[in-house]
């Protein structure tokens, strides 16, 4: 039998919308190190997934996000591992407090257009520009037990993401 576990994972964008601005993290340990990503991480037990991505970004940048929306929903299958990573992805366009550097990441402005994907996790490419444009999708990437390479994908539009 070959079944899997689910593993859940919040991803968030924080906008400047004004400036077409979007922070990224530049991840400076554990899984993903070296990579440009989304502020986030795993769902803790009694919490909503709403909450985990409010304390991700408050534990990996020092700020409170006063406005979430989700906007996406990506599954990550890796060759030759049991596990799934199932990641909620959601944008925010205003906080309060300082952006500042943590022990897990440095975080850091990007023009909508500089964005560095060459540093980036290989399924951004794919669904990035709708995010930028505030586009509600979801998608399955089933990558190569390498981490780098993607060996299938499929990645649709969306009405509607809170029934996902
Ligand atoms: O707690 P930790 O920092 O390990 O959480 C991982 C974060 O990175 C989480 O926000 C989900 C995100 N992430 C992955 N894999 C991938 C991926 O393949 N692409 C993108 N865009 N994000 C990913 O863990």
């Amino acid at each position: 039998m070959d079944f899997k576990i689910k593993r859940i994972y919040s991803l968030v964008f924080v906008k400047d919308t004004l400036n077409k601005k979007i922070l990224l993290g530049y991840k400076k340990r554990g899984f993903g190190k070296s990579k440009w990503i989304g502020l986030g991480g795993k769902l803790h037990p009694d919490e909503s997934i709403i909450e985990c991505a409010i304390r991700e970004v408050k534990e990996e940048a020092n700020i409170e996000l006063t406005s979430v929306d989700k906007i996406g929903y990506l599954e990550y299958i890796f060759e030759d591992e049991t596990n799934v990573m199932a990641v909620h992805v959601f944008s925010a366009d205003s906080y309060s407090g300082e952006i500042s550097e943590t022990e897990e990441i440095r975080p850091e402005w990007f023009e909508y257009g500089s964005v560095p994907f060459d540093k980036m996790w290989p399924d951004d490419r794919y669904w990035f520009h709708l995010m930028l444009s505030n586009k509600r999708f979801k998608g399955h990437f089933l990558y190569e037990a390498n981490l780098e390479n993607i060996k299938i994908y499929d990645l649709s539009e969306v009405d509607n993401i809170s029934d996902i």
